[in-house]
């Protein structure tokens, strides 16, 4: 007979705290007593037996003895079905998924404060804005659009950018993205336009991914989306992190003043640190070293000390500018150029605190674009009159129940009174006899309207013949994207076409590829003649005959990453290749020059228990070689004594990491013994450029720091 084991000594081992002898280490999480508390702040009352833990109860408060066996009929017995215990935690645990998001569902959020810098009274009565110094709680979420909840961080994609303000007079969402155009003009296209980009409904890939047939025929079809897919095949599409990228709310609103006068406006974030992406060859890097750079980065950012801050700018115009832009300014295929209307910065954002809980708030948090307030109003802009629609149609998909907005992460922070009742999940119920209006129950009877301060819409005249027609005006769908292209520096066109030429590599039937290509010569000859090079069609289609001719624009520099680098290496991280006797007062005087940038450092090296350096100090390693590549970095830095340079030159990780280093154009520091490993991977003498920097001083240390500041040595070519 199998004799049963004694699980109540090993739950006493369990619940036992450490003891200098040896016994089992205490689950030291649960420890905290506040760890378990529940999320509307009950606690429990610790058992007398177990002072260092609340009791592990059930979710109707039951107090659970035994939470490793299921209740049986003898030892090796069938298991019973009244062991409630056991039902209700696989029950729960079976429920716990929600719908992913049909996109954007890979997403991470952070809250903070948004801080209005002037009072824009004159313009608008939304509350926010009326006061300078004013802090209102906001809740961002950032996400990749077309990659299911477990893809890679480093997707070429266009990254959202969710912004909810929880203000005196109600929650203001501003669902952007981090490019300030769309692919289609009208909503009823956002399926095709989805189903197409998503991977094919035959085989179910490929993943996180606009390289494929479907996307590319769609776009080759759909020449309105040419202004934006010149954003996603340029850099903007593959950022360093989120703190390092713009976001736009793309169409055009309006502010509305408390007289009901209306000014159009399109709303910018402008990151604090500047802009910055990775190269396509990091991209595909780092999503394999970790997929996760992006939510880490964020995470680690605020959980140092160093929050994330954006600055919210508009452009602001009236019906004469309108009238004489050149586009629609209801077109979200359209921008204003920054050197038409310069950005007003009105605020500044900071994301201070991750979330308590990724699924409470990062996961339920509902944006929709109807969540305006008084003072802010829409345009006919149709894609936006379609998105109003279907943001609140797809939280009650998501969510499950028309009562999201009780949720603390939906919740707005002023008061609410309405006669809205019942529902799955009604936890917020008003009290009383009244849940009509008008009613006759005087001090009783509940919320009335309120004309002077309720939410007015701009009285905006409408008229027309009811028809479904694209306006003539959102006719021109190659101008701004040949501006785009014709604004980018040198190495940027180079990416964007090597973007186009990877891209359309992987789509299988060349009429597809073809039509891209006579597509793109609407946007720019060149362009198109070297896409068609890439991949080697020899003979050019015929140009796609446009519904409009384009023209040339003027160039808009502010469209450039490279042109307009923040100079600053502020936020940014140095991998610093280290092994056993590597120089201390080198990696001291680093350090020092990096903390005053407000950089970091963090080293790599042969193992995560440390090593000791010239000095005999133990050093912390942050990544051990084989699982932290440079790609991981900014910029890296190599000290090594002799003999370390030795051991670090004989493995393939160490001689990649600054081969890699190298040809993704990053600023390359070396001491004495770091040489040594750059000659084995192939980067001899002749072949460091102005990107390297010899590290023997703590001038040479700063020196470095600085050098860093251009994010990239373009110059180099890495051959
Ligand atoms: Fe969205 N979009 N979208 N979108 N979108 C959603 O709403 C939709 C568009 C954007 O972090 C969905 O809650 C339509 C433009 C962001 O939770 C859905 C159209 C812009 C997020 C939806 C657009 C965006 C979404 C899916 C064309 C930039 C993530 C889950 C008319 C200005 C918000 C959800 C978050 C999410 C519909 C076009 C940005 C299905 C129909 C343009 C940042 O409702």
């Amino acid at each position: 007979m199998t004799k049963p084991i004694d699980t109540k000594a090993t739950n006493e081992a369990r619940r036992s705290k450490p003891t200098s002898k040896g016994s089992p280490p205490n689950t030291s999480d649960l420890a905290d007593p506040e760890f378990r508390q529940g999320s509307g702040g009950e606690t429990h009352q610790f058992s007398e037996a177990d002072p260092d833990h609340q009791p592990l109860t059930t979710r109707n408060g039951v107090t659970i003895a035994d939470n490793q066996n299921t209740l049986t009929a003898g030892d090796r017995g069938p298991q019973l079905l009244e062991d409630f215990v056991m039902r209700e935690k696989v029950f729960h645990f079976d429920h716990e998924r929600i719908p992913e998001r049909v996109v954007h569902a890979r997403g991470f959020g952070a809250r903070g404060f948004f801080e209005t810098y002037e009072s824009l009274a004159d313009i608008t009565c939304a509350d926010l804005f009326q006061r300078a110094g004013e802090k209102t709680e906001v809740f961002v979420r950032f996400s990749t659009v077309a990659g299911n909840k477990g893809s890679g961080d480093l997707a070429r994609d266009v990254r959202g950018f969710a912004t909810k303000f929880y203000t005196k007079t109600g929650n203001w969402d501003l669902v952007g993205n981090n490019i300030p155009v769309f692919f289609i003009q009208d909503a009823i296209k956002f399926p095709d336009l989805i189903h197409a980009a998503k991977p094919e409904p035959d085989r179910g890939f490929p993943q996180a991914q606009t390289a494929h047939d479907n996307f590319w025929d769609f776009i080759s079809l759909m020449p309105e989306s040419m202004h934006m897919v010149m954003w996603i095949m340029s850099d903007r599409a593959i950022p360093r992190s989120f703190r390092f990228m713009e976001g736009f709310g793309v169409h055009t609103f309006r502010f509305v003043d408390a007289k009901l006068n209306s000014t159009f406006v399109k709303f910018h974030w402008k990151p604090k640190y500047g802009l910055q992406s990775v190269l396509w060859d990091e991209a595909v890097k780092i999503n394999g070293a970790d997929p996760d750079f992006h939510r880490r980065d964020l995470w680690n950012a605020i959980q140092s000390g160093a929050p994330a801050e954006f600055e919210l700018g508009v452009q602001l115009f009236d019906d004469a500018f309108a009238d004489k832009f050149e586009f629609d300014v209801l077109d979200a295929t359209k921008l204003i150029p920054e050197e038409l209307i310069p950005v007003r910065p009105i605020g500044r954002m900071v994301l201070d605190q991750t979330v308590d809980n990724f699924f409470a708030e990062t996961e339920q948090v509902a944006f929709c674009t109807q969540n305006v307030v008084p003072g802010i109003d829409f345009t006919d802009d149709p894609l936006l009159q379609g998105r109003n629609f279907s943001y609140l149609d797809t939280q009650l998909k998501r969510l499950g129940s028309p009562n999201f907005t009780h949720l603390p992460v939906n919740a707005p922070r002023c008061p609410i009174a309405h006669f809205q009742q019942d529902g799955h999940m009604a936890f917020v119920n008003p009290k009383g006899r009244a849940n009509y209006e008008p009613n006759s129950w005087g001090a009783q009877g509940g919320p009335r309207e309120d004309p002077s301060r309720g939410f007015k819409s701009f009285p905006e005249p409408v008229s027309g013949t009811k028809r479904r027609v694209r306006p003539e005006s959102f006719a021109d769908h190659y101008s701004q994207a040949r501006q785009f292209y014709r604004s980018q520096a040198p190495i940027e066109q180079q990416h964007m076409v090597d973007a186009m030429v990877f891209e359309l590599s992987k789509v299988d039937r060349s009429a597809i590829r073809e039509r891209v290509v006579a597509s793109l010569l609407n946007v720019d000859e060149q362009l198109a003649a070297k896409v068609a090079e890439g991949l080697g069609i020899t003979d050019l289609p015929e140009r796609l005959p446009p519904a409009l001719e384009p023209r040339d624009l003027p160039n808009s520099p502010a469209l450039s990453i490279v042109n307009n680098g923040p100079q600053k290496f502020t936020g940014r991280r140095i991998g610093v290749l280290v092994d056993a006797g590597s120089d201390a007062q080198i990696l001291a005087a680093l350090r020092q020059e990096a903390d005053a940038e407000g950089a970091t450092l963090a080293l790599v090296g042969p193992t995560r228990e440390g090593i000791r350096d010239s000095a005999g100090d133990l050093l912390e390693i942050a990544e051990k070689l084989e699982g932290g590549p440079s790609v991981l970095f900014d910029a890296v830095a190599i000290v090594l004594s002799p003999a370390g340079a030795g051991r670090m030159a004989a493995k393939f990780a160490a001689r990649s990491f600054v081969a890699d280093a190298h040809h993704h154009l990053k600023f390359i520091a070396h001491d004495a013994g770091g040489s040594g490993l750059l000659d084995a991977a192939g980067i001899d003498v002749a072949k460091r450029d102005a990107g390297y920097s010899v590290l023997d001083d703590d001038a040479s240390a700063a020196a470095f720091i600085a050098a860093c500041r251009a994010l990239r040595h373009w110059a180099r070519k890495p051959g």
